[in-house]
Parts: structure tokens; C-alpha cells; sequence
């Protein structure tokens, strides 16, 4: 349940490391923790003790699942949570001064720009569906994964990798959320596990823990299996100094239930699901809590 991340976000706070991080702004940190989530009555954890955006968080696991790595089809349907580092990467190189708005106006009308400014290089998309094998070969490890849960469900190797080594330094980000495996049991429910090198607890994690869930959801459906555990495990697992307030805030509330997830169409394909068919039902959150990302 929710208070499994309350529970996270008060020994962060209680417990956690004072670090400086890459971004400047500095984090409190804890390495390693872990949490379970029971999917198997059609609840996902979509926390409630904040509104959490989960379309935007849906959109998002369907961008990476199309293989896309440019953010100008999340910019088209109003997801702006990847603008930021192809924005900062444009004022690095170009020395102009543009609000994150008028970059995401010039990324929608101009196509040329789209394509040299509006790419994150060989992200999750890249990695998931077409990473560049040593041998030559192409592989897709979304398509080899169901393959695999269909007809070998039993194995103990299903799982897909953002973390290319040899193409890192072409990413605006290395994977945060780097490793899926997924398990089978005896009765035919899909459990997953993530493994998440580094977590912003306050705005990331929330979003992470909805696209992990419905992706889930949707390879047992292509899979025809039902739903187990959602296991979610992280490295570096931080509160960025500038959230810390608001985390306080979001400790005081009370967790209510989680909402039902039940997706209303059976796709043929896992590219060919739509934001319209996951039906979220019975979500009633506290009012939003605003916090600014560190890029
Ligand atoms: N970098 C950092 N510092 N934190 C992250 O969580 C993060 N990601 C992705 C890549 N780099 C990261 C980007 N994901 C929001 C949510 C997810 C993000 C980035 C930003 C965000 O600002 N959410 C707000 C507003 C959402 C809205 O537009 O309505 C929120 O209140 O949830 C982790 O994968």
C-alpha cells in the first residue's frame, strides 16, 4: 500500500545522506530500498496522498514503448515532463534565452528543429526496441519478451536493459529506470521487478511506479496472464533539498485507497495500445503539491 513510500520518504528524511548531485541543487539519499505492490485486485499504485498526473505518466511508457527517443510526440499531446534537457542542451549550444514554452512552440512548427534539438539520443525507446547489437544484429526486447512469456514462461532470463554501455554518452540522461525483469508463477500471474539506479522520490518515482504498472498490465494482457506484484527496487533513493517541504507536507495526509486500472481494449499488438484504453477508476487524491525538477 501507499504507506510503503511514506514510510521511504520519512527515513529519507530522518536518515538520509546529505549529498551533492549533479544537478547542483543537492539531495537527502539512501542507498538501496525496496517495495511491493499487490496488483492482483486490479489496484495500481497511483499515490493518492498527492494528485498524480498518470496520463501523463501512461503517455510517457507508451513514447518509450514506440521506440521514439525525439520529444516532440509528448510535446503534440501536452506531456512536457521530457523538455527540459533538450531545452538546456539548446542554451548551451546556441547561447539563446528561451522560455521552456516558446522552445516547445518552435519544437511543434518546425520540424528541422524538431529533429536537431528535440532528440535525447539512444534513451529508453532505442534501448527497449532497437539496440545495436556487437554482431551487426538489431535487437528488440520488448517483442523477444512477450515471445518469451508466451512460450516459455517459466524462465528466469525475461527481462529488458536501457543500460548500453557503449551508447551512454550519447544519452541526455543514462537510464534511471534501467532494468525490468518479469516472473511467472505457477498460476499464471505476471509479477515485475524494477530495478532503479537512481530515484527522485517526490516528482519521478511517483510517475515510475504508474508506467512500470500499467506496462505490466499490458504485456499480461498480450501475454493472456493475470496480474501479480509489482516489485520496486532502487539505488540512489533521494529528496531533492527543494522538495523537502513538500514532502513534509504530503507525510501529514492520509493514504486512501488505490484506484482500479482495467484496460477496455485488447490491442494485437503492445504498440498498439492508446491512452483512451486504460479506464482508471476510483481515483479520489489529495489536491496537487508543486515542486520544481532539477535538470
Ligand atoms: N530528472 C529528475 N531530476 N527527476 C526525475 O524524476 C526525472 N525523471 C525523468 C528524467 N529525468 C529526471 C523525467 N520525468 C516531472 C515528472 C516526471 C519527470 C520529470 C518531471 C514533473 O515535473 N511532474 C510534476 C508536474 C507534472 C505536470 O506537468 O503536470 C508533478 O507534479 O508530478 C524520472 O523518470
Amino acid at each position: 500500500s501507499e504507506h510503503q513510500y511514506l514510510r521511504l520518504v520519512s527515513d529519507i528524511l530522518e536518515k538520509g545522506d546529505q549529498r551533492h548531485d549533479r544537478t547542483g541543487v543537492g539531495t537527502l539519499s539512501l542507498f538501496g530500498a525496496m517495495m511491493r505492490f499487490d496488483l492482483s485486485k486490479g489496484r495500481i499504485p497511483i499515490l493518492t496522498t498527492k494528485k498524480v498526473s498518470y496520463r501523463l505518466a501512461i503517455r510517457e511508457m507508451l513514447w518509450f514503448l514506440s521506440g521514439d527517443t525525439n520529444i516532440r510526440p509528448l510535446v503534440e499531446q501536452g506531456v512536457s515532463i521530457w523538455s527540459d534537457w533538450p531545452l538546456a542542451r539548446y542554451q548551451a549550444e546556441t547561447g539563446a534565452l528561451l522560455s521552456k514554452k516558446e522552445f516547445e512552440a518552435k519544437i511543434l512548427a518546425d520540424t528541422e528543429f524538431a529533429k536537431k534539438w528535440g532528440d535525447l539520443g539512444p534513451v529508453y525507446g532505442r534501448q527497449w526496441r532497437r539496440w545495436q547489437g556487437s554482431d551487426g544484429q538489431v535487437y528488440d526486447q520488448i517483442a523477444t519478451l512477450i515471445e518469451t512469456l508466451k512460450s516459455n514462461p517459466s524462465s528466469r532470463r525475461m527481462l529488458f536493459h536501457g543500460w548500453n554501455v557503449a551508447e551512454l554518452k550519447d544519452m541526455a540522461l543514462p537510464p534511471c529506470h534501467m532494468v525490468y525483469q518479469y516472473h511467472v508463477t505457477s498460476d499464471g500471474r505476471l509479477n515485475s521487478l524494477l530495478y532503479q539506479r537512481s530515484a527522485d522520490v517526490f516528482l519521478g518515482l511517483p510517475f515510475n511506479l504508474v508506467g512500470a504498472a500499467a506496462l505490466q498490465a499490458m504485456l499480461a494482457d498480450q501475454a493472456g496472464l493475470a496480474l501479480g506484484d509489482l516489485v520496486w527496487t532502487g539505488g540512489d533513493v533521494h529528496i531533492y533539498r527543494n522538495h523537502i517541504d513538500q514532502m513534509k507536507e504530503q507525510l501529514a495526509r492520509e493514504p486512501r485507497a488505490f484506484p482500479r486500472l482495467e484496460l477496455t481494449r485488447h490491442p494485437n499488438s503492445i504498440t498498439d495500445y492508446k491512452i483512451e484504453d486504460f479506464a482508471i477508476t476510483g481515483y479520489d487524491p489529495h489536491p496537487p503539491i508543486k515542486g520544481a525538477v532539477a535538470v
